[in-house]
This record gives C-alpha cells, structure tokens and sequence, in this order.
C-alpha cells in the first residue's frame, strides 16, 4: 500500500485568493496581483465570481478586499480538523467548480496519488453516472466526491468498492440524518423508492491487479431533481426525508471513517463479510424486480449478490440466472410472486 503524502492542491486563482484573505484584514487589489503573479483585472474577475459564489468580499476605497463570509463550503482545512482516520481523506483536492471528481481523481491516482486520497466539488459541469448518464447537482448543496483506493484486488473484485462505499454511506447516512437507507443493486442508496445517492466506481487494472480504484458518490443533501430524469426513478433528498439540513462536513468525515474501517477489515479478512452487510442493507433482496439491460428485461425474484457482486435473480421459469450489469427496477405497487 502506498503511504499518504502531503501533496499540496493545484494552485487556482480562486483559492489563492480566498486563502490570502481568509489569513489577513484588508489586503489592497494591488499587493494580491503582485503577491499572486495576477493582473489587476484579473483579482477582479476572480473577485467578482467568488461574490457570485456566495463568498461576502467588502472592498473600501484606499483599504482594498476583506472576506466577511463564506459559504458552506468544503474547505480541506475544516475537513482535515473534523476527520479520525489515519489516511482515508488525509490527502484533499478541493474544487469549487470542476467537470467531475471523478476525471480529476482518475487524472490524480494516474500522476501518483496516495490511497484515500480525496476530490471533493461544490459543483461538477459534467458529473458523471454509469454508461455515460449525467449526475445532477447545483452548487453547494449536495456532497460530491471521489476516493482513491489502491487494494491488492483481481479486477473482478473492483465491486467490493461500491460495496464498501454503499455501506459506509448508509451507515454514516443513518447516524447523521437518522433516516433509514437501503442499498439498490448495483449501485444506489434508497429511501423508500426513491434514489438519495449514487456510487460510480472506475478502476485501471495493471494488469492482473488493481492499479488504482475511484469510487465517485453523490449524495442528496439539501436538493434533489423533481422530477425523475430520463432513464431514472424518482429521487430524494436528506432535507425531505429528515426535514432538517445536516452538515455536509459531519456526513462526508463520517463516511470516512466507516470506509476506512471496513476497508482495514476487507485487508486483514478479505471481502466476504461486507457481502454479508450489504445484504443485511440490500432493498432488492426477496423483492420482485425487473432488470433492464438494454433493450432486454427480465424479470424475478432478487436473491443477493454473488462473489463478483453480479445479482441473482430466480427468473418467472425457475432458473437462476446471475447478472453483471444492468438496471432494476423495484414493482413496490404488486404483491411479491412465487
Ligand atoms: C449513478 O449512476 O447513480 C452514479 C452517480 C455518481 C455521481 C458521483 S458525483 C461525484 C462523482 N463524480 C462524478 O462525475 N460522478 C460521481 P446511474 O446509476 O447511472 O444513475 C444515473 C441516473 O441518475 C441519471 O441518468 C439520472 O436519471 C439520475 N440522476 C441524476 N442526478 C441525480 C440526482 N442528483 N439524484 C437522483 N438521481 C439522479
């Protein structure tokens, strides 16, 4: 396993601002371009989308910039002070806006990036679902991230991340909002039947190994689509399920900390017991279903996952079939068959 470093984030003018102001009083538009390497126009620009972020800058003639607020936002600092593990989360890239945590991730574990380390996002331009689906958020109000994990894993493992994850955040779901979650095979968290959060878990092989895992997670804090979107179900969120906001930061170092411990578990004992949990959180077990897979469907009875994490399903006719992929469909309005 390699061992956490202290790599430092991208430098972006954004957070070289926010960071030099958060440390000082005023601070004239002046001293921040020439401290910062900045045309004055551009600490402007800068200035003025973080204001559109929400961030409070004062500025008064002959003083210069102060940061009077901000945002809720994720900052790696509040993170880091909040956080019990020893490296999952240890290592942050912060961004207020970026096309997805998981592009950024995969780009970081490919130039090195230590296990546990963690992308975080107040907003993604092009969050990413399975088979190239759009994840949706605005910003601020969701937890989007992505965790980089090395394991000692074949390939045909690389399920176990969304299982680790999807237990992690139903547990840490339950201990911060106390609403009850269901996993949805394959890969999302559920409230009834509506989807809270999503699991997209990537992985590059090296090649009979794992090099490198992303598993990337999208939880509905404070907002959800209304309407279901194409190709999906309905959706929920914590604020309508809990009708109370949460802390985002409470629940994201909460999810660390269970991961971490149930990945220390999986290294010493290997992966079988997270079967068993999530099969204890698994909403589709005895359940009738429908899986899509395509164009095709079929439909049975869900019967757990098997080594691979494939479903298994006894089908109408009596066969149990296993599958890989795919997409289910829970029937909650009809009573259960066979
Ligand atoms: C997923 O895919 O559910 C995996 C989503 C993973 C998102 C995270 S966010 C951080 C990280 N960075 C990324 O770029 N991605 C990960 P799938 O099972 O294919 O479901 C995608 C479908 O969910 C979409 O086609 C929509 O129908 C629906 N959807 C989109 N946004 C949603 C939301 N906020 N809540 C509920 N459903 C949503």
């Amino acid at each position: 396993m390699m061992k956490p470093s202290d790599q430092k984030s991208p430098s972006r003018p954004k957070e070289l601002i926010l960071g030099t102001l958060s440390q000082r009083d005023f601070v004239s538009g002046e001293a921040l371009a020439r401290e910062l390497g900045m045309t004055r126009p551009a600490v402007w620009k800068h200035i003025t989308r973080l204001r559109e972020e929400g961030f409070i800058i004062e500025s008064l003639q002959g003083k210069g910039y102060r940061l009077k607020a901000v945002p809720d936002i994720l900052f790696p600092n509040l993170i880091r002070r909040e956080l019990k593990t020893a490296y999952f989360g240890q290592t942050i890239r912060h961004f207020l806006h970026t096309d997805s945590t998981n592009t950024q991730a995969r780009a970081w574990a490919a130039e090195g990036a230590a296990e546990g380390a963690l992308v975080v996002s107040e907003y993604q331009e092009k969050g990413k679902g399975r088979l190239n689906r759009i994840w949706q958020s605005p910003s601020g109000k969701n937890l989007l991230f992505s965790l980089i994990l090395r394991p000692d894993w074949p390939p045909q493992k690389a399920f176990y991340g969304t299982v680790l994850a999807s237990v992690s955040l139903c547990r840490a779901v339950q201990e911060i909002a106390g609403i009850s979650v269901g996993i949805k095979w394959p890969n999302d968290l559920y409230v009834g039947n509506k989807k809270l959060a999503g699991i997209l878990t990537e992985f590059a092989t090296d090649p009979d190994r794992l090099e490198y895992m992303i598993i990337g997670i999208g939880v509905n804090c404070h907002w959800a689509p209304v309407e279901p979107l194409p190709g999906g179900q309905p959706a929920t969120s914590i604020l309508k399920e809990a009708g109370k906001k949460i802390s985002r930061l409470l629940l994201l170092t909460r999810f660390l900390a269970h991961g971490e411990a149930l990945y220390q578990r999986s290294q010493s004992a290997g992966v079988g017991f997270l079967r068993e949990e999530w099969n204890r959180y698994s909403v589709v077990n005895n359940r009738k279903v429908t899986l899509m897979n395509g164009q095709t469907s079929w439909t049975g009875l869900a019967q757990g996952i098997d080594e691979q994490g494939g479903l298994i399903l006894l089908l109408e006719d009596g066969r149990r079939e296993t599958f890989l992929t795919g997409d289910i469909h829970l029937r909650f309005q009809e009573a259960d068959f066979f």
